[in-house]
């Protein structure tokens, strides 16, 4: 057969859309599988090889599941709001929606010339107000359920983009989007109380077939940590307490090495008691220094560090009843635990760096290091400690000290998460309305869910206020309206939600994407969830997994969804890079557009060769030999109809057939594409080498082909007179006792008489014969002084030597 991909591709495209061969069916009673791949960001640039790849591996696996009769969910939709479109919007004047849109189409096309086997029926874009209804809807009960707050913090602002940014969109001190640095304002924030599922979050991962290395990101980025709240006092140096200054340590088994108190420069306790602070202005000067920098810089591990004595001040060890100094420096963060700490110089390395800084002195209580050079981290005996003297390890020295603390009434165990509640607004336009009203006499009330979706009003100007507000607070229209619950003069919220709401919840939306009277009808959320397999990058497996898993939880807890977890099972691709081995970016040059290989080669050699370049997780450069590679075999394929002219099958070929079925079928369900494929490829020799195969043959082979090169296959299953769509068609079988290895017992003969035999695989060639026999003793004597002079061979029969 000629392979003319250009025809070809095209073709199939049109005709799998006419038959709808693609459609998930609500209720079907076949088994269901729901996969999930990460929908796009529409950015103008359209689709990255990444994406490919990304897509890849689920569409391989959906397609595989339709030929095995399920039912198969595998959707695709857009995360439309963001602020790319917004600022292209800016720049050229036009509206951020008319951009996306122009998107979206753009990338839905180049998806369909890669033949990606998508639900489209199901297609939705965050963007749209049937979308984003739901996602406010979602918000209001977030609200009422109390898990939506106002704080004013120092929060995290880019002054170029002129936004509030999270801090895991300012990690490193840099703006996630622009990559400038980012200054530290006091602002009035809402937060979605995520720290309330922190325990819920982590405890799910027990439940869910994610990889090792994700579960630790979700640990990590959870950050839980036990230890103990312990109340040290304030004194003014008078025998009178002032107040009680409560810090958070994970180790109270130091208390005895505790030589100094840090609080952070922000800490409220210094304002309360600054007529006693005899050098206020020193103090209020680092306090400025500090606020000019990020928590990055703050908390980096520098060895330089600075602070600021308290003269005035003082603080009285709870345990050991010494009074020591209090310092205020920045490494100490207000934002964890209490803002203050204790600080035990001999056996943690910030304390340490900053009592040589100070001349603080340095007391050590656990042995096994040696401090006039680093503080000792490790575990150890107790010594200059009392009550711990003399027990070995921080585990029991910890327990004990806890007990005391405990029945003095001076501290008690406790637990602190490095999460924060996540700040959930943005001062930009191009996102979904905040659904509140502010009332002068009812407070903060949430839209009444009948007048959802709050649309996004049109504007003249996209150009966020210099004083960090929305575009939205220009326009008086929307601003001004009722109170719902009083009926008087009221004004709504200006904010719009981050980016990351409407990704989510997208995945239920999936499951009833039409429906107007809810985000989902509850019996098809029971038929299609959880979804089954989710694949993405790594690089969302932090904040987005969390805020997802964050929003299904709440949801499942107030029964609006079924399951408790939103993903049994999430993978993740590696990293394509450039042929040069660099990572891909415009400014290096080395991006590879999908589509112009699809050009030049075909979709099928495309989603081939993205799935074939290395093992899915492993980053591996791009490379256009490798490519060709790809495309030559698919060119072998197409030639295969010109040898499937055999009537019966030549018994040879059975057990190869039946294994590579084997191998395929379970290389796919491990995500072992390549070495599926190469699998393909050794078929493809013996078939070449056979000279002839059957059409039975043949339709095996394009069947375990078709999920990775459907286009040509179908293409192939047509011309061999194959009836309906190979996409429908049913997945082969293999027989497990035709994947094994026949061995046969050879008997072995010397000058013509039987002396031995050996057990050998049916196929085993001349030379794996003689090796056998040569390490057979039974048989090997009689070569002994002897030349082997000759071999007969007879595969699978006779082995017999001459020897002289
Ligand atoms: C005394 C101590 C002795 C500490 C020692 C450590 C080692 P994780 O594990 O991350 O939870 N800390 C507490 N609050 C802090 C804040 N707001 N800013 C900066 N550091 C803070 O870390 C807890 C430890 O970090 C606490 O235990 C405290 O120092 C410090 F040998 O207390 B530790
Ligand atoms: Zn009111």
């Amino acid at each position: 057969m000629k392979y003319n991909f250009k025809k070809i591709e095209p073709k199939w495209q049109t005709k799998w859309n006419e038959a709808q061969a693609f459609k998930a069916v609500d209720f079907d009673k076949r088994p269901k599988w729901y996969g999930l791949v990460e929908f796009p960001y529409p950015s103008g640039a359209g689709m990255h090889v990444g994406h490919i790849k990304a897509y890849s591996s689920v569409e391989v696996l959906a397609r595989k599941r339709r030929m095995q009769g399920y039912n198969v969910l595998f959707p695709m939709g857009f995360d439309s709001f963001g602020l790319p479109a917004e600022n292209y919007a800016i720049k050229t004047n036009t509206h951020p929606h008319l951009i996306t849109e122009k998107n979206i189409e753009h990338f839905k096309d180049q998806m369909r010339q890669v033949g990606f086997s998508f639900d489209w029926s199901r297609e939705i874009a965050t963007s749209h107000a049937d979308y984003y209804k739901w996602t406010q809807w979602i918000f209001l009960q977030l609200f009422d359920k109390g898990l939506v707050f106002r704080a004013k913090t120092l929060v995290n602002y880019c002054p170029h983009c002129k936004v509030v940014l999270s801090n895991e969109d300012s990690q490193g001190g840099k703006c996630d989007i622009c990559h400038s640095d980012v200054v530290q304002l006091p602002k009035d924030v809402w937060y979605l109380r995520i720290t309330q599922y922190a325990d819920k979050l982590l405890n799910g991962l027990d439940d869910v077939d994610y990889p090792e290395s994700i579960k630790q990101q979700q640990v990590s980025w959870i950050g839980r940590s036990t230890g103990a709240f312990v109340n040290f006092e304030l004194t003014d140096g008078n025998a009178e307490a002032l107040d009680k200054l409560e810090i958070y340590t994970t180790r109270c088994d130091t208390l005895y090495g505790v030589t100094f108190m840090v609080v952070a420069p922000e800490h409220p306790a210094l304002d309360k008691y600054k007529d006693k602070i005899e050098n206020w202005d020193e103090v209020l000067k680092y306090r400025e220094d500090a606020a000019k920098k990020t928590e990055f810089q703050r908390t980096q591990l520098v060895k330089d560090k600075t602070g600021v004595k308290i003269e005035g001040l003082k603080a009285t060890n709870p345990i050991t009843g010494k009074q020591i100094p209090i310092f205020i420096a920045d490494y100490v963060m207000m934002g964890y635990g209490t803002g203050a700490i204790m600080a035990v110089p001999a056996h943690d390395q910030r304390d340490y760096d900053f009592a040589k800084t100070f001349g603080v002195d340095i007391v050590e209580v656990i042995k096994g290091g040696d401090i006039s050079k680093e503080a000792y981290t490790g575990d150890g005996e107790m010594v200059n400690s009392d009550i711990l003297n003399g027990l070995t390890n921080k585990k029991d020295s910890i327990a004990k000290m806890l007990t005391v603390l405990e029945e003095r009434g001076i501290g008690h165990k406790g637990v602190q998460y490095k999460m924060k509640d996540w700040a959930f607004n943005r001062q930009r336009y191009w996102g979904e309305p905040i659904p509140l009203i502010h009332c002068p006499e009812c407070g903060t009330v949430g839209v009444p869910v009948e007048e959802l979706p709050l649309t996004l009003p049109d504007v003249e100007n996209f150009e966020p206020g210099t004083d960090g507000q929305s575009p939205l607070a220009k326009i008086d229209s929307f601003v001004n309206c009722t109170c719902p619950k009083c009926g008087g003069a009221a004004k709504r919220e200006t904010d719009t939600m981050p980016q990351w709401a409407g990704s989510s919840w997208y995945f239920l939306r999936f499951c009833d994407a039409n429906n107007d009277a809810a985000f989902a009808d509850q019996d098809k959320l029971k038929y299609w969830m959880p979804v089954d397999h989710y694949n993405g990058g790594m690089e969302h497996v932090t904040r987005h997994l969390l805020y997802s898993r964050f929003w299904h939880q709440f949801l499942y807890d107030n029964k609006f969804v079924p399951t408790p977890e939103p993903y049994a099972k999430r993978t993740y691709q590696g990293l394509i890079l450039g042929p040069d081995g660099e990572k891909m970016s415009k400014s290096k040059g080395n991006v590879i557009d999908p589509l112009n290989i699809v050009d030049l080669y075909g979709a099928d050699t495309l989603r081939a060769y993205v799935l074939f370049m290395s093992d899915y997780t492993a980053a591996a450069p791009w490379s256009d030999e490798g490519v060709r590679g790809v495309k030559r075999f698919l060119d072998r394929v197409a030639g295969l109809t010109d040898i499937a002219t055999l009537e019966k099958e030549d018994p040879s070929l059975e057990s190869k057939l039946h294994k590579t079925i084997k191998k395929v079928t379970d290389d796919i369900e491990r995500m072992k594409f390549n070495t599926a494929i190469a699998a393909l490829m050794t078929l493809i020799n013996d078939f070449t080498k056979a000279g002839a195969i059957t059409k039975d043959d043949l339709v095996v082979f394009i069947k375990l082909l078709h999920p990775f090169a459907p286009h040509l296959t179908e293409e192939i299953y047509e011309e061999i007179g194959g009836e309906g769509l190979l996409t429908l068609s049913e997945w082969p079988e293999y027989d497990e006792e035709k994947t094994k290895d026949a061995v046969i017992n050879m008997g072995v003969q010397v000058n013509g008489k039987v002396r031995g035999n050996v057990d050998l695989p049916a196929e085993a060639t001349q030379d794996d014969a003689v090796e056998a026999a040569k390490a057979n003793p039974a048989i090997n004597k009689f070569f002994e002084g002897k030349n082997i002079v000759k071999v007969i061979f007879v595969k699978g029969k006779i082995l017999n030597f001459v020897v002289k």
